[in-house]
């Protein structure tokens, strides 16, 4: 199947337009590996390619989620920009002459590896995207469409990581025994660890983000330039 090259800059042009931080291309054809909920096919059939979306955390309180306890319905902030900069892309897709889907939370498609498998950045010792002008501290959404764009070559290792470990070393729950990421240690820690900033908003555990010395380096950038 021909991808189409012109197409594929008109919609990175406008992401860059309407201030979306990362974007990347995924081929659909990659994502036989994963359960079958987890598949682009599963939202939206005839899909070619998966875009996904970075949000730059540039202040750890779009990081906050909310949650109404009594309702126990819950937002996060970062998450709904991303919604948003997700239906502005879906919107001029469509004006293109393609459908495309946003893919919902749960089940969701995985999405540090749609990034890895687009070739924005490889998964780092920490579990997590490295990005490579902010590092891990990215969130991610992602739609599908069946327009053919042009996608990037997957990323199976870091350059990153080669001679480090301080994320591992940073983590306070331990939570990479033998050096893999273990979600059933990480989980807990992180859940008795909530920072609450009111009755009913909290950010999570970072430590793994914030000790990477890929982020720290472009928040002193950022520091730098105001
Ligand atoms: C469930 C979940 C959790 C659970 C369990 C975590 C887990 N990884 O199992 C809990 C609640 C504990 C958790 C914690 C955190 N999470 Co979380 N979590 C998710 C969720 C919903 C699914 C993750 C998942 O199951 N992935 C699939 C499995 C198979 O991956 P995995 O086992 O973790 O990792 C394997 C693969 O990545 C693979 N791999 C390695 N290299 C490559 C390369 C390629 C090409 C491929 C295909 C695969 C691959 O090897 C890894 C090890 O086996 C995603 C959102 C989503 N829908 O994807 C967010 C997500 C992964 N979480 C995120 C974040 C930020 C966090 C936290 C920092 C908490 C926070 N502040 O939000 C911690 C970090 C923990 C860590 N170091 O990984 C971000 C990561 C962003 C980024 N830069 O990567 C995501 C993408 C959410 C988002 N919307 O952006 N999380
Ligand atoms: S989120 Fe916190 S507890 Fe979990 S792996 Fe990262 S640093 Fe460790
Ligand atoms: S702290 Fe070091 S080992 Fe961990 S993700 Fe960052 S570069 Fe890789």
């Amino acid at each position: 199947m021909e991808r189409n090259k012109r197409l594929t800059e008109k919609v990175k042009k406008y992401c860059r337009k309407v201030g979306i931080d990362i974007v990347g291309f995924a081929d659909t054809k990659h994502y036989n590996r994963f359960p079958e909920d987890n598949q682009p096919q599963n939202y939206l059939k005839g899909s070619q390619t998966v875009i996904i979306l970075g949000f730059h955390l540039h202040d750890i309180i779009l990081d906050a989620w909310n949650q109404n306890q009594k309702t126990g319905k819950s937002y996060h902030f970062a998450d709904a920009i991303l919604e948003n900069f997700c239906n502005l892309v879906k919107k001029f897709i469509k004006k293109q002459g393609y459908d495309s889907k946003i893919i919902s939370y749960s089940p969701g498609l995985f999405l540090k590896d749609s990034a890895a498998l687009a070739g924005i950045g490889p998964i780092g010792k920490n579990n997590l995207l490295i990005t490579e002008h902010f590092g891990s501290q990215v969130r991610l959404r992602a739609l599908t469409t069946t327009a053919p764009l042009v996608c990037g070559t997957p990323i199976s290792e870091s350059k990153y990581c080669k001679e480090c470990n301080i994320c591992i070393e940073s983590c306070p729950a331990s939570a990479f025994p033998d050096g893999k990421y273990n979600k059933d240690i990480c989980r807990p820690y992180a859940i008795s660890h909530l920072k609450n900033l009111s009755e009913n908003t909290a950010i999570w555990c970072n430590i793994c983000i914030e000790s990477c010395p890929f982020t720290k380096i472009e928040y002193k950038k950022i520091f730098e330039k105001k």
